[in-house]
């Protein structure tokens, strides 16, 4: 496939993919309902994937005429926050259908003639912008679709086979030396991954999976949320204003840890990853454990070095591949898989489990890297550079392998635990 055909085939799966958790999921009082402060009504999310498509992909790259110009503002994520959302003159759920249906329909006919030249369209840049800016909000929606209450509206898929995790030694030593952190030549990274530089980390040994839901339970049935020796004066105060016991969508019945999962109720699963943690519970864990959340430059370069060869993957276990055997991602499955799975998905340092299943909190504010320059527009994430984001590495079982790779840099507040994250441990050599 060339570059152009890979880029109809992955629009159109990502549509699939939107269309599949909204309009094909829920009715639309649900759609245009906000289900959280947190979170934007589905029907926004919908249409303003068809709003960014069309400015980048429309007017930017194909110099052609805009088809909503009247509605850029209610879509612009700057100009109104989530809360805000409902309470705007959206298109319906059927008109959104059609809206971004018409964008698609143009973007498909302008893509026989756009050259992928230049600063924006080089490579096909923009146009796997806009891919990976759909799965992004697809990800986003499932964590509207886990936050609503009610029915289950999302089918758990079949398995396509038996997932098992495998005992594993509980640590791997990462010996000192230089590595190539983020890239320069990537024709899917974003800005923010640019550009590679050589940064020297001192040996440090890393879990080899993430934190598990039965660690943390000992952690919770240790009274660790009652006890402010292990959190961060900012963590403590998070626990003390919101009272939490536990990570969020768990609860106690019977002497059980159950969980609320995509409107499902189920036993915690005590052999998972743990997520639905905020940076300051994830912190708070390591403390206890004797541990700590490790850097992000640790964490990638745990992810992506190959020591043997002297130079970075593209992915934990090589170049490419993203099956079934390699990780847990694209919402083939609807939760994390057993720790101890994928062994073809290991890194060179013998990791496993660091793309899919759960995004993972790393120690690291979010800042550019040295030399960083925003591209295409500001506001995909310098705006958000400074001290008040923590950086999240890897992907979940709900991130799209398209934006899923060892130099991918995720951030959130650190009170956030809507989002499928959880967090391995690391301790100093
Ligand atoms: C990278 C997940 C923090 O959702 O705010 C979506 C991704 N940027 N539309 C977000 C994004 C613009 C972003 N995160
Ligand atoms: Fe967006």
């Amino acid at each position: 496939m060339d570059v152009k055909e890979r880029i109809v085939a992955e629009l159109t799966a990502a549509r699939d993919r939107s269309f599949g958790l909204t309009v094909e999921a829920l009715e639309a009082p649900e759609l245009t309902a906000q289900v959280s402060p947190l979170m934007s009504p589905l029907v926004w999310d919908l249409a303003h994937i068809g709003n960014y498509e069309e400015q980048w992909l429309l007017r930017a790259a194909a110099g052609a005429a805009a088809v909503r110009p009247d509605i850029d503002d209610i879509y612009d994520a700057f100009e109104h926050p989530r809360a805000e959302r409902p309470s705007l003159p959206l298109l319906s759920p059927a008109e959104s259908r059609a809206y971004v249906t018409t964008v698609r329909d143009r973007v498909l006919d302008s893509l026989e003639k756009v050259p992928l030249v230049g600063a924006l369209a080089g490579d096909g840049f923009v146009y796997h912008m806009v891919i990976q800016h759909e799965h992004q909000h697809d990800e986003t929606m499932l964590a509207t679709h886990q936050l609503r209450r009610g029915a289950p509206a999302l089918l758990d898929p079949p398995e396509s086979g038996p997932v098992a995790g495998e005992t594993l030694p509980a640590e791997v030593l990462v010996p000192g030396g230089s590595f190539l952190m983020g890239t320069s030549d990537d024709p899917w990274a974003y800005d923010n991954e640019r550009p590679g530089h050589l940064v020297d980390v001192p040996s440090f040994h890393l879990d080899t999976t993430p934190v598990g839901n039965a660690a943390y339970a000992a952690f919770v049935e240790a009274g660790g949320y009652r006890d402010p020796r292990w959190w961060h004066p900012k963590g403590w105060e998070w626990r003390s204003r919101t009272g939490k016991e536990a990570p969020a969508f768990w609860y106690r019945e019977g002497g059980q840890w159950m969980r609320r999962r995509l409107g499902r109720v189920e036993p915690v699963p005590m052999d998972e990853p743990v997520q639905h943690v905020c940076w300051y519970e994830a912190d708070a864990y390591a403390r206890w454990a004797g541990r700590r959340l490790p850097t992000e430059a640790e964490w990638e370069k745990a992810a992506s070095w190959d020591p043997a060869a002297g130079r970075k993957r593209r992915l934990p276990w090589g170049d490419s591949g993203d099956s079934d055997a390699h990780a847990n991602v694209g919402q083939r499955r609807h939760r994390p898989s057993p720790l101890g799975s994928y062994a073809d998905g290991a890194s060179a340092y013998g990791v496993r489990q660091l793309i899919g299943d759960v995004w993972e909190w790393t120690s690291t504010d979010f800042h550019g890297y040295p030399g960083f320059r925003s591209f295409p527009y500001k506001e995909y994430s310098e705006v958000f550079f400074g001290g008040e984001y923590k950086v999240l590495k890897g992907g979940s079982w709900a991130t799209h392998p398209l934006a899923a790779r060892p130099t991918f840099r995720n951030w959130d507040f650190p009170i956030r635990r809507q989002i499928f994250a959880g967090f391995r441990c690391a301790r100093d050599a």
